[in-house]
């Protein structure tokens, strides 16, 4: 990695540090002292702690601010001073504890005991480590493996993720649903198809590299904030940005603050997006599909005046199959479809295709806005599709950038985290600890709920996350949780997730790796992968939150040996003394990725996984690059043809939250305050059901299986948002989204594009 050391201060934050406030206010909030900076100093350092926040890049030579707002409210969140000790549960009950609020819950501090429900008093007590473990393992004995469930959200490390993986293997499922399943699962699946790698291309060397952006349903500026000082780079050398996003976020329209412009830092150049385009959400397949077509149109308007190609002749012959089938589609579609479809104008997707044409070298980047649809993986092919017209993928400054959510959610994947066994190196792992690993397909994170609804799972480990509050249909899955014989949470927080709990319950303390992580062997390093394949070690530097909290590969380790005993080749007690030894496993088993892992994790920028896409070697069916021709325009299934009035409901992270952890509840960026139950909303949307900002109205779920889904109490604000399209939070809006409004191949909930209607509506409320 040549990224230059950049000491400018950060252009998004620094724009008069608006958002200096909004850190301040945290690390007051959180009793944090981390105001000398020191902690922060060390944020995405190569000899520092890898960010608890995104899994954006991190430089070899890094920004001196190598941190944002959100990922020092992250760390702020992970080293309160604030503790939920035994005692804690002592003042409060279950049932109490059920009231509060899902922000309460998680501020009030950090785990520090391992914990079992006991509901005779309904309270959670402290038991020992061991007892814990040996609890689990009987339970797990006594339980088919196919019933048994082992959810990981993002953040683990490599070394837990590998050694968690192993244990489940060896126990007997691929029940290994990640995070990933409701997040970039479309890119995973439609990535793999089209260029024979479920992960991105790109590199931070790109950047420099790159002629043109575009952004399809990312928001950098609370998601990926430190992805900004490459677009601001590239903005400098005259690189144009588009954006495709039905709301105009701030993070994607200027480097600088958008609270204070007067504080912009370079004022002839602080525009991020250079064309910004409204698209409908669920619009973006239309969308590309216009600039296909009118790419398309010139070539062929071109060739017929033998002037020269403007689609890349050499490469989609030599590199592609299908080019022929997909021209013929989109030199079809008619207009007046995309138009309607994508929302947007014929000339402002021809003004996009004519910055295409013009570049050499693009990448595009894209999130949830694409991937959490029905029709999710269509829309990464379709991006495909547009790369290879003109050879953008396998060439420096070009390529498909998914931006990834968890800190290491790309890297579970990596090291064998996953619920699909042909993704899982499973010879390699029999014969490395000689064991019959399982070759049946386990359950991705829909399936699995599907399966608790239909009362087929016994025990649910959970590896970080909250599942109840992040999954679809709330209302359905919480009483099937309810009804599980264990429920296990590996956590740094109190969360909804323990206290709707099964009937043996457990809450396991553990490390944040902010954490000093000191084992038998000495102080522990852990490593992840980047959203650009990039491996990096992370190590610790704050006391840990109490001297009962044990990191992650300790608690996988215990629960391993526990439950496996003799039938395990692992010796689970040196793994969990010494993280290199694992490291040696992982090396073994990828080899080609991890070769000389101990040594290569200190690699400054990190060390690169080799992807054959990126030599434009493709390792798909046909030994090609795959244009796709799309099932239809883009337009959800399930959204009703003729029904005056429905919205198509999407929902969103605001900027002061990560997931399900709420910091607070404004959303600054969109000018929404105190209250994440609002609705964003139209204003002539607002005029045709009568309302006026800040009424009060009920949602319900357009759907015709008999489930009556429904939130009340949302206040509506009027915004700029395309016509039929509203927005509200997530997770608050999950109740709404059902289970099987998902992507069909990808299984990723449908969390952009939820049909509804107005049921009811109030006045405002006095206190609004
Ligand atoms: N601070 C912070 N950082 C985070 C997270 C967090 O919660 N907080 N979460 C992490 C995780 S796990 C993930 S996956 C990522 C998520 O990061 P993103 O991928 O940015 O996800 P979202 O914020 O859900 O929504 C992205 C954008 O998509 C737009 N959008 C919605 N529907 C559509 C559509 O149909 N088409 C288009 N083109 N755009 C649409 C929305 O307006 C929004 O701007 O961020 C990661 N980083
Ligand atoms: N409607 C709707 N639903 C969505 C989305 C959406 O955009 N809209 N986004 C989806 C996406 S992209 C994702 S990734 C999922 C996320 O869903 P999850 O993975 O279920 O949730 P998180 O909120 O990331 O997990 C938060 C919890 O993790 C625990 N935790 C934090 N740090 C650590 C750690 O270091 N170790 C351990 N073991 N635990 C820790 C804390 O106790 C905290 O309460 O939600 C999905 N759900
Ligand atoms: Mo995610």
């Amino acid at each position: 990695m040549t990224t230059k050391r950049n000491t400018e201060a950060y252009p998004y934050a620094s724009g008069g540090w608006g958002s200096l406030k909004a850190v301040t206010r945290i690390l007051t909030q959180e009793h944090v002292a981390l105001k000398d900076g020191r902690v922060l100093a060390k944020q995405n350092k190569p000899d520092g702690f890898m960010c608890v926040s995104c899994s954006w890049a991190k430089p070899a030579e890094p920004h001196l601010f190598e941190f944002c707002e959100s990922g020092a409210k992250a760390t702020a969140w992970d080293t309160t001073s604030k503790r939920v000790t035994p005692d804690f549960f002592e003042l409060h009950t279950v049932a109490q504890l059920s009231t509060w609020h899902d922000h309460d819950l998680e501020a009030a501090g950090r785990l520090t005991a391992p914990l079992r429900y006991d509901p005779a008093t309904d309270r959670y007590v402290k038991v020992s480590w061991q007892d814990a473990f040996d609890e689990i393992g009987r339970e797990l004995n006594s339980m088919r493996p196919e019933s048994v469930v082992f959810y990981t959200s993002g953040r683990a490390s490599l070394e837990t993720s590998y050694m968690y993986q192993l244990f489940a293997r060896m126990y007997g499922t691929n029940n290994l649903p990640d995070s990933s399943n409701m997040c970039h699962e479309s890119t995973s699946v439609g990535l793999k198809k089209a260029i024979g790698a479920g992960v991105g291309t790109i590199t931070l060397d790109d950047f420099e590299k790159t002629d043109l952006m575009f952004f399809f349903g990312q928001n950098v500026g609370t998601n990926s904030p430190r992805m900004l000082h490459q677009l601001q780079d590239a903005r400098k050398r005259g690189v144009p940005i588009i954006t495709f996003n039905p709301l105009r976020e701030p993070g994607l329209i200027r480097f600088a603050n958008p609270q204070s412009p007067r504080q912009m830092l370079t004022p002839n150049d602080t525009l991020i997006s250079t064309q910004y385009h409204q698209v409908k959400n669920g619009g973006d397949s239309a969308a590309i599909l216009g600039i296909c077509k009118a790419v398309i149109a010139a070539d062929d308007l071109a060739r017929e005046q033998g002037r020269e190609r403007i689609i890349d002749v050499p490469f989609i012959e030599q590199h592609t199959q299908g080019y022929d089938a997909f021209a013929r589609y989109a030199r079809d579609a008619a207009w007046s479809d995309i138009e309607t479809v994508s929302g947007l104008p014929r000339d402002a997707l021809e003004a996009a295709a004519s910055e295409y044409m013009k570049a050499n070298a693009v990448m595009i980047h894209y999130g949830m806005g694409l991937t959490q649809h029905r029709l999710g993986v269509q829309n990464v092919r379709m991006l495909c599709n547009l790369l290879f017209l003109r050879g953008n993928i396998g060439k420096p400054g070009a390529g498909p950038s998914p931006v990834r959510g968890h800190s290491n959610v790309q890297g579970q994947r990596t090291v064998g985290v996953t619920e699909k066994p042909e993704l899982a190196p499973l010879d390699k792992l029999a014969s490395q600890f000689s064991f019959e690993p399982p070759r049946e397909t386990g359950m991705n994170t829909v399936e699995a709920f599907e399966a608790m609804i239909a009362g087929k799972v016994s025990a649910v480990f959970n590896l970080g996350g909250n599942l109840v509050r992040s999954v679809p249909d709330r209302a359905r899955i919480e009483p099937a949780w309810r009804k599980l014989r264990l429920t296990v949470t590996v956590a740094t927080k109190l969360n909804r997730s323990q206290l709707v709990h099964g009937e043996i319950a457990y809450i396991l303390p553990c490390l944040s790796r902010i954490e000093i992580d000191r084992q038998a062997s000495g102080e522990q390093a852990v490593s992840m992968e980047d959203s650009t394949g990039c491996m990096h070690g992370s190590r610790g530097m704050v006391e840990p939150a109490g001297e009962e909290v044990r990191s992650e590969p300790f608690i996988v380790a215990g629960m391993a040996k526990a439950t496996l005993g003799e039938r395990s080749s692992v010796d689970w007690d040196a793994w969990k003394d010494d993280y290199s030894i694992v490291r040696e496993e992982i090396a073994r088993t990828y080899p080609e990725i991890f070769h000389d892992f101990n040594a290569r994790m200190w690699t400054p920028g990190g060390f690169l996984r080799p992807l054959p896409a990126r030599e434009r070697k493709w390792q798909t069916e046909s030994g090609k690059a795959e244009f796709m021709v799309p099932e239809t325009l883009g337009e959800d299934p399930d959204m009703p043809e003729r029904e005056p009035g429905a919205l198509r409901l999407m929902t969103l992270r605001s900027d002061s939250q990560f997931n399900t952890t709420i910091y607070h509840h404004d959303d600054r960026f969109r000018g929404v305050k105190g209250n994440r139950m609002t609705l964003l909303m139209n204003a002539s949307d607002m005029a045709a059901h009568g309302l006026a900002e800040g009424d009060i109205v009920t949602l319900q779920t357009i759907a015709d299986d008999g489930v009556d889904r429904r939130v009340t109490g949302f206040s509506v604000k009027t915004y700029e948002i395309p016509p039929g399209c509203i927005a509200g939070y997530y997770p608050e809006c999950n109740p709404l989204l059902p289970l099987w409004h998902c992507a069909k191949e990808s299984k990723v909930p449908g969390a952009k594009s939820i049909p509804v209607r107005i049921v009811e509506t109030g006045r405002q409320r006095e206190t609004a």
